[in-house]
């Protein structure tokens, strides 16, 4: 079982407290699409992902993302069994969905610049790591069912 310190605990519920879910998914969403562009092929059904403007201004994609912030919440909520509290997403990530789990890092990466960028210098190195060790945690738990 992974171990949380009082300051990482702390850290992770006061970002996820202070996050606007709509904008930050979909800023990130966009930016993992425009960045990774392979990572489109499993959004076919959104439409128009054309060039950087129309994935910006693509509804189903400001929408997805705040599903995914959502996705996290549930992460933030079971920080003490994040593994059984994705047990359902990881199935429907490796089984249906197929997603290349290689792809949840870049999306991971791309949610950490946008919390950065929002936080500008709250965002220290002792935050970033408590971050990325939550990212960490999640990603392990999507790729769990992944045979
Ligand atoms: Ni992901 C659906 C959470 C990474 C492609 N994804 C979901 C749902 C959640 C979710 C929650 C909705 C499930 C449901 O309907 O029951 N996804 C997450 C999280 C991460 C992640 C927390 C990592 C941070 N997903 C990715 C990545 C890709 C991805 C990296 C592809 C590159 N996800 C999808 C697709 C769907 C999806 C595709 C289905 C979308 C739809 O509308 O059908």
């Amino acid at each position: 079982m992974v171990e949380w310190t009082d300051f990482e605990r702390a850290t992770i519920q006061d970002i996820f407290s202070k996050i606007d879910y709509d904008s930050a998914g979909h800023n990130a969403l966009t930016r993992c699409l425009v960045v990774y562009p392979w990572t489109q092929r499993y959004f076919a059904k959104f439409g128009n992902l054309y060039n950087a403007a129309a994935i910006m201004g693509n509804p189903s994609v400001a929408a997805h993302g705040a599903v995914v912030l959502r996705g996290l919440e549930r992460a933030v909520k079971n920080m003490d069994n994040i593994k059984a509290a994705y047990t359902e997403l990881s199935v429907l990530h490796s089984e249906k969905l197929h997603v290349d789990p290689d792809n949840f890092r870049l999306l991971g990466d791309c949610i950490t610049i946008v919390v950065a960028a929002k936080m500008g210098v709250s965002f220290t190195p002792d935050v970033q790591a408590a971050f990325q060790k939550f990212l960490a945690v999640v990603m392990a738990a999507l790729r769990k069912q992944y045979q």
